[in-house]
């Protein structure tokens, strides 16, 4: 197993739209181990295949207290969704920064699991607001894209603010 390196916004290539996965093979799974070995170790609840720079339409998520349950979705598509809820969220791809964000409060959501097969699943609270989050990933949209330019302006100059420190 291996923990992959998260890329940091603004890195352009968050932008990028990941493609279907057209067969789920044993390199995909392999991906799969490694990305939630990553995000255990972060320690995140998601993390979607863009930001370890895999344009794939591939996630994982465990949102469960105890840090035991793995949900793999690959394919993610949601096929319903209702109500309207705002919830403060943060991004392993850009540390330090939380903000409100408004979705759907309740969705359902078709995908495959890491055996290649299809299910649904009903998701509210936490695990909805992941599995959205963690969608707009793969079409290369990161949380504080949903602000105003202002408040991304200083999300931003924070940002950069922090690294600075750092280096
Ligand atoms: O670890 C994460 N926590 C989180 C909290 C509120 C809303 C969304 C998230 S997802 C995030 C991990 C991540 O960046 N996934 O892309
Ligand atoms: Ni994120």
């Amino acid at each position: 197993m291996a923990i992959l390196k998260i890329l940091q916004y603004p890195d352009e290539r968050l932008h990028t739209v990941a493609t279907r996965v057209t067969k789920v093979t044993d390199k995909t799974r392999l991906l799969i181990r490694d990305m939630a070995e990553t995000m255990y170790a972060a320690p995140g609840i998601g993390l979607a295949a863009t930001q370890v720079d895999v344009h794939e339409r591939i996630v994982v998520i465990d949102t469960s207290e105890k840090r035991d349950q793995l949900l793999v979705l690959i394919n993610p598509e949601i096929i319903a969704n209702n109500g309207e809820s705002d919830y403060e969220e943060g991004c392993l791809s850009v540390p330090g920064i939380y903000g409100k964000v408004r979705r759907a409060e309740s969705i359902t959501v078709k995908a495959l699991n890491a055996d290649g097969n299809s299910f649904e699943l009903a998701a509210e609270g936490l695990l909805a607001v992941c599995i959205q989050h963690e969608m707009d990933h793969l079409v290369g949209k990161v949380f504080v894209e949903y602000w105003s330019s202002l408040k991304q302006a200083r999300a931003l100059a924070k940002l950069k603010k922090k690294q600075r420190s750092i280096m």
